[in-house]
């Protein structure tokens, strides 16, 4: 008969890593690059998704508002489908250990990598009055993050690549010091990935942060979404064609209208072709407010359930904390502090 204590643990899925901001309402540009495709990894992978509020403050924040986005936050995970049981949701400032190994790890990261990350020169060019050195710095949070949970997979966008590299570069580092005490993550690239750019400005992404015309939330009313995307940028040449360098207006509805719906781009493009910029919008409107009307329904019920959110956010917290802790002792450890 087996011994239980000497037979193999089974062996743990790959476990993913990803978050998101509360720095806003979650965007269209969320939902279709990252988060929609959270529900179908949590399918075959460990999934950890945080609500990394510790980030935000990199950008001056109101705190009743930040308050309120995260919980609305928490609300939206909840009703785009992920089972909190399933998954780990938790925000990032209740699992300390994520302040803690960034300060480790930044003494282990060097200056020039850091100046050389666009989203830091992007970022403080948008907030050239408050350039602070959590905007410098946060790769290596971010590196920190994924770092703590041994996450095998980051699902990553477009944007995203540089700052995986500075974590696999800053994982390998530590462990060519010290042993093998980080997991250094691959990039996951989803199927279902698309760039979704400004309505008013569409040679930059949608962000939540932006002026409210540029971007759909998933929160915005049906009337507000009409309004929005009537109102988007396109061109003067008034065909409907997919070409993001020369029409990047009418390639964007495009982009979002297929992600919307799963048709491929060819068959959209053929099929509106010779019709007017105002159907492409019609469709684009009807697509973004048939996807987002059963989601705030939901978050609205979620919303109201105060006992269920925090019942949610406390067990995330200890179930994050719990493999947090063990990779921040082992870390605190190598380096040679002396254990408590
Ligand atoms: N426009 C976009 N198209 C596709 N994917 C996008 N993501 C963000 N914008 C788009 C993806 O959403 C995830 C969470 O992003 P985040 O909130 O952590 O930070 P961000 O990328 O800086 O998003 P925003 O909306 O632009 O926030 P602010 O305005 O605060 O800077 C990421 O996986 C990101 O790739």
């Amino acid at each position: 008969m087996d011994n239980p204590n000497t037979a193999a643990a089974p062996e743990r899925r790959a476990r993913i890593l990803s978050g998101i901001q509360p720095s806003g309402t979650p965007t269209l540009g969320n939902y279709i690059g990252a988060m929609r495709n959270w529900k179908l990894l949590s399918d075959d992978f460990d999934c950890l998704y945080m609500i990394a509020d510790l980030h935000s403050i990199t950008v001056r924040q109101e705190p009743a508002k930040l308050r309120e986005q995260s919980k609305n936050l928490l609300a939206l995970l909840l009703a785009i489908g992920l089972d909190p049981q399933k998954n780990i949701l938790f925000f990032q400032s209740h699992v300390h250990q994520h302040a803690e190994l960034a300060w480790l790890l930044n003494c282990y990261t060097y200056m020039g990598e850091m100046s050389r990350m666009t989203q830091f020169k992007d970022k403080s060019a948008k907030h050239a009055d408050n350039i602070n050195c959590g905007l410098f710095t946060y790769p290596v949070l971010m590196a920190g993050d994924i770092l703590l949970y041994q996450a095998n997979l980051v699902p990553v966008g477009k944007d995203q690549t540089q700052h995986l590299e500075i974590c696999r570069d800053i994982a390998t580092r530590f462990n060519g010091i010290y042993g093998n005490v980080f997991t250094v993550p691959e990039g996951y690239y989803p199927k279902l990935g698309a760039n979704i750019m400004s309505l008013q400005d569409p040679l930059h992404k949608m962000s939540k942060s932006d002026a409210d015309d540029c971007f759909i939330s998933m929160l915005d009313e049906p009337d507000a979404v009409r309004r929005k995307i009537r109102r988007a940028v396109t061109d003067s040449d008034g065909e409907i064609r997919y070409n993001p360098e020369t029409k990047p207006g009418v390639s964007n509805l495009l982009t979002i209208l297929c992600a919307l719906t799963g048709e491929a781009m060819e068959d959209a493009v053929a099929r509106l072709s010779g019709k007017g910029y105002g159907e492409l919008k019609a469709e684009v409107t009807e697509a973004a407010v048939s996807t987002l009307a059963p989601i705030q329904q939901d978050f609205k019920r979620y919303l109201a359930d105060k006992a269920f959110l925090e019942e949610t956010w406390r067990q995330g917290a200890e179930r994050a904390s719990r493999i947090a802790e063990r990779t921040l002792s082992k870390a605190m450890k190598k380096i040679g502090f002396i254990p408590r």
